[in-house]
């Protein structure tokens, strides 16, 4: 609709290719052997995402959109009328819930959804512009950093961080996030957080094993576009998907084991790196929370719990943190 805009961040100027690449180098470099996750989300990445969010293993996504459906009016209650500033937003399929809620107050609900995937944020705006005509879309395709600049011009704030992406980060890095939120926000503003609860390794582990094979399409997925984007010639069969929990680290640590030893080219820096047989290389990590340890953290950067919202197997919570 013509209320609705997408918006490219800063990355004017930069090669996508090259940064692509020095970020795999630094990866690769680092030991044991690392890649930024956010690079999973390709427009075919963000479609394999989103067919995990639906496989029975997946928990998580279905969990946490019951407690959105069954809270969502109660938030809107809580926070008052609000615009959604939304990070990791995806195709906003979760949203909905909550614009439906916020649109009680006023149909003219503002919504600026955040991500690295422009085609996920193309989708989002479609399919909002179809089911919420009223609601003001302004999509913002860049990294999270850069969404801050758009707090400044907007009050009050209900900012959504949900699917426990904050899981992808590890403790400093969340820490970082969290602080910057709070930085961000004024008295008054409001901060919905969505995290995946510690729970049965068993249960832990399937959802990262799914027996369809997506979520090891979705690992597989990141060397398939290296190959397309920086010609890095991986054999992607020679590749496995290794996802474990840690229970030391209340983590799930996927990986890409090479099967064979493989060169990993970087043609753009001029640069190869050679893979060992056996060898696995962290795609992502997925850490699991505990309501008694992740709450004194939000307190400390400076959030009030206003709400706690969980299921009754205790699988997934939903923190409403206030400024
Ligand atoms: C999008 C970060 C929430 O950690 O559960 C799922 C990503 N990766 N299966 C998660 C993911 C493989 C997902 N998050």
């Amino acid at each position: 609709g013509t209320r609705s805009v997408l918006l490219q961040a800063s990355s004017q100027g930069k090669d996508p290719a090259l940064e692509f690449a020095a970020s795999v180098a630094a990866g690769l470099e680092r030991r044991p052997r690392s890649l930024d996750c956010r690079f999973l989300y390709d427009e075919e990445g963000s479609r394999l995402y989103e067919e995990i969010t639906r496989q029975p293993e997946y928990y998580l996504t279905r969990t946490e959109a019951s407690l959105l459906a069954r809270y969502a009016v109660d938030i809107s209650r809580l926070t008052g009328p609000a615009t959604l500033v939304e990070f990791g937003s995806g195709y906003s399929v979760k949203t909905d819930y909550l614009l439906s809620a916020y649109e009680a107050w006023s149909p003219e609900v503002s919504y600026l959804p955040v991500d690295v995937s422009d085609s996920a944020l193309r989708g989002a705006i479609c399919a909002i512009n179809r089911a919420h005509p009223a609601v003001r879309v302004i999509a913002l395709h860049g990294t999270f950093e850069e969404a801050f600049a758009l707090f400044d011009h907007v009050s009050p704030i209900l900012a959504l961080f949900l699917g426990s992406t904050v899981g992808n980060m590890n403790e400093e890095e969340s820490r970082d996030f969290f602080t910057r939120v709070a930085d961000h926000l004024r008295p008054g503003d409001h901060f919905l957080l969505g995290v995946d609860l510690l729970k049965d390794k068993g249960l832990l582990e399937a959802a990262y094993n799914d027996a369809a094979g997506v979520s090891a399409a979705f690992t597989g997925n990141l060397f398939v576009r290296m190959n397309r984007e920086l010609g890095s010639q991986i054999d992607t069969s020679g590749l496995e998907h290794v996802a474990r929990f840690d229970a030391e680290k209340e983590q799930i640590e996927i990986h890409a084991r090479f099967l064979r030893a493989q060169t990993l080219e970087l043609p753009l820096l001029q640069r190869s790196f050679r893979i060992e047989a056996g060898e696995e290389i962290l795609t992502e990590i997925s850490r699991k929370y505990r309501i008694e340890t992740l709450l004194p953290e939000m307190e400390t950067v400076g959030f009030r719990l206003r709400r706690l919202f969980t299921d009754e197997r205790r699988w997934f919570a939903l923190l409403l943190l206030e400024k």
